[in-house]
């Protein structure tokens, strides 16, 4: 069987987060037999992280499945292994066309301590959603007459507001507009961006949704990190291994050739490394990481392509002070008319950044934990404060919206994804001069097949910013390390055996 060729070659996986696991897991299944993944910290998962508070458990890296449906493989094996409530399996929530955005109940609470109505509200979330929509059509449309969705957005809407809102007495037209600052907010949180000044109008479109309505794992995110190593050999993963660089095309190897440098100094020699490494730390350490350097137009778009960060600050309250059915809380500041995403002032203000916060559901379960949501230059400095003074902050903030001055949290639990040194923010988004060329970029091999008369695909690259659509989800990392490994598999397939003479 052709297949049998190549079965010892030796193959090292850098990172054992989704996409790594995965490359490991189809590479072990297809019979390869020396397959080894090497991570820098001391456990599996990455960017899927199950955590605790108290007796909650809680996500302080991805939260949900998005889009749950049929093509959607993390749905797939979240099925397989039992993992989801009932619910999210049936067929209306796998049907449901939500296109990234679920419909949740809201509650939305002003800077003055107002809690504001739905006749408050839906004029000015219905233009700001249609704003999106639009955003989304540039990149088939193949024109960009506005440089990000945050330049669309803001000219669109005010130009739209003075047309349809004309009549509106100017407190109310106001309000809408501080309105869609929040929610420029929100989609500061959901790209990974500090601005959407920084997103590409015309690369916005590249993300893709699937159907179905968003859903959580009960018992943990983990679960599904779990039972995929349970597929793989024991011994498989090298735990507290970062790698420090990877010496390819080398010919004074022998037989292999690429050389894994790690910090400790150990070298180790394979026939193929598989580089999942997020794209933050890439960013920030490709010139060490690879000798040689990497070809220009990858660095390139490894520079042009954003890379942000998210932040989750979890919030445990005694008893609720938002309704029984709300799903997410929004805050709307009085002062921000001018539709802005970023606060003037870092240390002052910080907090402005925090668009709200999502209930975890059900109540019997969670209790009453709140899970706010902080992007960008906010969140990062957000991280470099002391647990004391984002609770302080938090609880403030908290009081003035609702104008409860004695309100108080149990407790408050905070991510930190911007200073995690082996991740350096939180995920991928498409940046200004951003194309689908540069995600290409990103997935091609090392030295590409044919480039030179080096050998083929010596070093490959994974996860979820080498997806051309699903960039930034855990299906798309997953689906990354699927489509290497079966880049491998294929090579090997090819290989005619040597004739014996
Ligand atoms: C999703 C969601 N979600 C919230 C937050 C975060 C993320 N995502 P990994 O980093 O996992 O693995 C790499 C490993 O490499 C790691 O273990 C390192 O330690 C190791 N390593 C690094 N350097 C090394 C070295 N030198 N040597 C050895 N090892 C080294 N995704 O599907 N649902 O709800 C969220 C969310 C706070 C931080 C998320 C979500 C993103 C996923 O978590 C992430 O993509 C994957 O886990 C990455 O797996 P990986 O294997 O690639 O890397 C236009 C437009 C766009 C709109 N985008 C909308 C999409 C929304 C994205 N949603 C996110 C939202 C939340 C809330």
């Amino acid at each position: 069987m052709a297949l049998q060729l190549g079965l010892d070659t030796r193959i090292i996986i850098i990172g054992c987060g989704i996409s790594g696991i995965g490359a490991a897991q189809k590479l072990v299944k297809h019979g390869f037999k020396n397959v080894r993944i090497l991570e820098a910290t001391a456990r599996s998962g990455g960017r899927v992280k199950t955590g605790r508070m108290g007796d909650n458990i809680i996500e302080m890296g991805a939260n949900w499945i998005h889009g749950p449906s049929e093509e959607n493989p993390v749905f797939r094996l979240a099925r397989q292994y039992d993992l989801l409530e009932p619910e999210a399996l049936t067929p209306e929530n796998q049907a449901m066309e939500i296109k990234g955005h679920p419909p949740w109940l809201s509650n939305w609470f002003s800077s003055s301590g107002k809690k504001l109505s739905y006749e408050d509200t839906y004029p000015a979330v219905g233009m700001f959603n249609d704003l999106l929509d639009e955003s989304g059509d540039y990149h088939d449309k193949g024109e960009e007459p506005w440089p990000s969705v945050g330049d669309f957005i803001r000219t669109q809407a005010s130009q739209r507001a003075a047309e349809q809102w004309a009549d509106e007495d100017p407190s109310t037209r106001a309000m809408r507009l501080c309105l869609m600052s929040t929610l420029m907010k929100v989609e500061c949180c959901v790209n990974g961006t500090h601005s959407m000044d920084e997103v590409g109008l015309g690369a916005y479109g590249m993300y893709k949704s699937m159907p179905g309505l968003d859903c959580t794992f009960p018992k943990g995110y983990e679960g599904v990190v779990k039972n995929l190593m349970s597929e793989l050999p024991g011994g498989t993963t090298s735990y507290r291994r970062p790698v420090h660089c990877v010496h390819w095309n080398s010919t004074a190897t022998g037989e292999h050739p690429v050389t894994v440098e790690c910090e400790d100094g150990e070298r180790i020699t394979a026939d193929h490394v598989i580089v999942t490494v997020p794209l933050g730390y890439l960013k920030k350490h490709h010139s060490t990481l690879f000798s040689p350097a990497l070809p220009l137009h990858k660095l390139h778009s490894v520079q042009r392509m954003g890379f942000g960060t998210n932040n989750k600050i979890y919030v445990e309250f005694d008893s609720p002070w938002w309704d029984e059915d709300c799903e997410v809380i929004y805050l709307l500041w009085e002062d921000e008319v001018d539709m802005v995403d970023q606060v003037p002032d870092l240390q002052r203000s910080w907090i402005k950044k925090l668009f709200g916060f999502t209930v975890l559901k059900p109540t019997e379960r969670y209790g009453h934990v709140l899970c706010g949501w902080i992007a960008g230059h906010e969140s990062e400095y957000m991280e470099t404060l002391s647990e004391q003074e984002v609770t302080h902050s938090v609880t403030q903030l908290i009081r003035r919206f609702t104008g409860n001055p004695i309100i108080t949290p149990r407790s408050v639990l905070r991510s930190q994804w911007f200073h995690d040194p082996w991740t350096c923010g939180s995920y991928t988004y498409p940046g200004t001069r951003c194309s689908a060329q540069d995600l290409q970029n990103l997935a091609e091999p090392l030295p590409a097949k044919g480039a030179d008369s080096q050998p083929p695909f010596q070093v490959l690259f994974a996860g979820e910013a080498t997806h051309p659509c699903y960039f930034s989800t855990v299906h798309g990392a997953l689906l990354s390390g699927w489509r290497e490994a079966d880049r491998l598999i294929s090579h090997y397939s090819s290989i005619k055996p040597k004739s014996k003479l």
